[in-house]
């Protein structure tokens, strides 16, 4: 890696899957959202069916509940060894590094990761939908709760749903532009613009590689790829 001097790094939720926070797809089909409702009843969604605008306003209390829940399951989760290899690399690179998460878990950050990105939002913070104000998530905030901003009643999840723009997209490109190296870590490639980073990165001439438990939907576009579990192959990678 010796003579990598700017790297991208883009994380999904196969990183914090060792940490016991659940994928959104398994072997390429996608994932249900199992919860208990008010009654104890099992209940499950597509999470494309929760996690989209219109989800939002359809059924706000649904969509918030989905947010809650997984939320309040980050208390009883920690980073990881491959989050604590990224921290790692991160306080020892002496070039550019950018890690790109999909993930909206805080488990980067909890492991000591300063350069992140969260283009697909996060679940401790709070957007208004009316004046896009972003503050911390505090306590309960059901839906019509008031920016303290605007005063608006248009609190929701920090979230980019489906159909939405993903965040810091120019910063992101920019990176990409200019890596010597890009690393893709536990994600299915299902999910766009993330998926098609490598390929970006690949015309800018950036060496590419996959961290992947299996072979993802883009594996074809990278040069190398490392198959299993990402707390052994990133640690491995890293040091
Ligand atoms: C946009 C919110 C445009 C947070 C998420 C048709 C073709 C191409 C694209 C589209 C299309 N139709 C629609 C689109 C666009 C759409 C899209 O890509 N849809 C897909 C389903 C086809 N994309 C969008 O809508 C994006 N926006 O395009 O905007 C635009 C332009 C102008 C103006 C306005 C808008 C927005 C996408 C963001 C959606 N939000 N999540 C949340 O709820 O968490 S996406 C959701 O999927 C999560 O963020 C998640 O991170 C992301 C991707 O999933 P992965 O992270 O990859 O996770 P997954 O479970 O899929 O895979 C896990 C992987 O880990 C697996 O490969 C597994 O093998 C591996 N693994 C498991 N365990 C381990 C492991 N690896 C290592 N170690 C382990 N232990």
């Amino acid at each position: 890696m010796t003579d990598m001097h700017n790297i991208v790094v883009l994380t999904g939720a196969g990183v914090s899957a060792e940490s016991g926070i659940p994928t959104f797809r398994t072997h390429g089909a996608v994932s249900y959202w199992e919860y208990g409702d008010e009654d104890g009843v099992r209940k499950r969604h597509r999470v494309e069916d929760v996690c989209t605008p219109e989800a939002l306003a359809r059924d706000p209390a649904l969509v918030h509940r989905f947010y809650d829940l997984r939320r309040a399951a980050l208390a009883g989760v920690a980073p990881n060894p491959a989050h604590e290899a990224l921290a790692r690399l991160d306080r020892a690179w002496p070039g550019e590094l950018l890690v790109v998460t999909q993930n909206v878990d805080d488990l980067h950050e909890r492991a000591g990761a300063r350069r992140l990105l969260h283009m697909h939002g996060e679940l401790r913070s709070a957007l208004c939908a009316q004046c896009g104000d972003r503050r911390p998530w505090r306590g309960d905030l059901p839906p019509g709760s008031i920016c303290e901003e605007c005063g608006t009643p248009a609190l929701r999840p920090d979230i980019v749903f489906f159909g939405e723009m993903p965040y810091a997209m120019d910063r992101i490109e920019r990176a990409l532009a200019r890596a010597d190296l890009f690393v893709s870590i536990g994600t299915s490639g299902a999910v766009y613009p993330a998926a098609g980073f490598v390929q970006v990165a690949g015309r800018a001439g950036a060496r590419t590689l996959e961290l992947n438990l299996e072979p993802s939907a883009g594996s074809a576009w990278f040069e190398e790829a490392r198959h299993g579990p990402a707390a052994t192959l990133v640690p491995t990678w890293v040091d």
